[in-house]
């Protein structure tokens, strides 16, 4: 794979982030998602750092200028000049000039999965002159050591050694059917309290229903009530989620390099990260299946759904299971080998929905992790023939924000920023 050969996929990559970058960080989408989004920004960097590593470091350094001082990494970091009614919940839900943890610049009070410590890494690795001579490694190292503290502190609800998300919105797969049963004991907030605007770009159909939303609305309500504070008792949704663990584990190893780059002994992160992977595979991984669960931190029980982010702990260096979490991607509910991108839920479930947000469609950023996966455990010809897919799938349908898995069709919005990011990452990763 040359970057000669796939010009034309290249060059409307880069105009996508070129159409989606905002003085210092990209949205994911200009009309849907307006502002600055916490794991997009990770995905964003990724690609980024093959076009301009400065632009890529200061993609997660904007993001980690609005960390808070308890260490949480907000999920949407707002754009003051976007108009109010641009985006809901925007400023005047969250209200964060309230908390005095906040940052100056408004944010909501929620996060999303860790994975900006792999991406930091990346974006290092790609060329640590500029890094260096920006002073890029000193300054987000101390804010990804934070970060990663108060996940596996104030998030670890349970004491088993795992952090929790306290809302489907916190594990990037919002509507997954995984957040089903939890959600269900969630009282929907009234419709008439809040306005939706989501559906001024994306049809319904391919959207959380009403009833979801109302949910959603409900618990951020409640945790804004309580002043962002975690616990059990505050949260009504509170699941321990394999990819956010996995990607906490992943992290570690990246942060061990970075602490072994600057002169700081590493061995602290390789015990963390050790530590993360042990929790994880004893307490999610279910041999039977061959994948991950998530549990739910109330009931103390596991939710049996095959996700995708069930697969995910791929991308934890040296983890035990890998050899079975690829066969089950091989099998029925996956097949890593025909469809694509690697669809977010069980393709033989009865609920399966190939074209509604998380229950059912591939997302590129999800298949992306798989690949890393894929090559982080000896299997180069399956991640070659994965990316190889992934870039005629886009090639077809354009930088979608997720496509339907079988048939290709896309979904969702249009000029996705993690979609060109991460596309440009597989056509120029040697
Ligand atoms: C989607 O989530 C947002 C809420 O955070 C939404 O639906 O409004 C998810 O796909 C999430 O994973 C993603 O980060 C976000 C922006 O792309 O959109």
């Amino acid at each position: 794979m040359t970057v000669h050969t796939e010009q034309p996929l290249d060059r409307t990559a880069r105009r996508v982030l070129v159409t989606n970058w905002r003085q210092h960080a990209t949205v994911p989408a200009a009309r849907l998602y307006p502002h600055q989004w916490s794991w997009d920004s990770a995905f964003v960097a990724i690609g980024l750092r093959h076009l301009s590593p400065a632009r890529a470091q200061r993609e997660l350094e904007s993001l980690f200028g609005a960390q808070w001082r308890d260490g949480r990494v907000p999920h949407i970091v707002f754009d003051p000049h976007v108009p109010a009614d641009a985006y809901f919940p925007g400023p005047s839900f969250w209200r964060s000039n309230a908390v005095p943890e906040a940052p100056a610049v408004p944010t909501s009070g929620i996060v999303q999965p860790p994975a900006h410590a792999l991406a930091a890494w990346l974006t290092y690795c790609a060329d640590p002159a500029t890094a260096r001579a920006r002073g890029f490694l000193p300054r987000l190292y101390p804010r990804l050591v934070a970060w990663h503290r108060y996940l596996t502190t104030r998030r670890d609800l349970t004491g088993s050694g795992l952090m929790s998300v306290v809302h489907p919105w916190e594990s990037g797969m919002d509507n997954s059917p995984a957040w089903d049963v939890p959600l269900s004991r969630v009282v929907p907030a009234p419709a008439g309290e809040y306005t939706r605007r989501d559906l001024n770009h994306v049809a319904a159909a391919e959207r959380p229903t009403d009833a979801d939303y109302g949910r959603y609305v409900r618990l951020a309500r409640d945790y804004r009530d309580a002043g962002y504070a975690d616990s059990l008792g505050v949260h009504g949704f509170a699941v321990e989620d394999p990819l956010c663990n996995a990607l906490l584990a992943a992290g570690e190893h990246a942060l061990a390099s970075m602490a072994a780059e600057l002169g700081y002994d590493p061995r602290r992160h390789r015990s963390a990260a050790a530590r993360l992977t042990d929790s994880l595979t004893a307490t999610l991984y279910d041999p039977t299946a061959g994948t991950f669960f998530p549990r739910d931190a109330h009931a103390g029980t596991l939710i049996r759904s095959y996700s995708v982010g069930g697969l995910l702990p791929l991308v934890v260096p040296g983890l035990p299971v890998a050899t079975e979490l690829i066969k089950t991607a091989l099998g029925d509910r996956f097949r890593l080998r025909e469809a694509c991108p690697l669809p977010s839920y069980d393709l033989t479930a009865h609920d399966h929905d190939p074209g509604r947000y998380w229950r059912g469609p591939g997302w590129i950023n999800t298949s992306w992790l798989f690949w890393h996966g894929l090559r982080l455990h000896g299997e180069p010809s399956l991640a070659d023939d994965l990316r190889q897919r992934l870039l005629d799938l886009v090639r077809t349908a354009g930088f979608r924000e997720y496509y339907n898995p079988v048939t290709g069709a896309g979904h969702g919005t249009d000029e996705f920023s993690w979609t060109a990011a991460l596309i440009l990452d597989l056509i120029r990763t040697p």
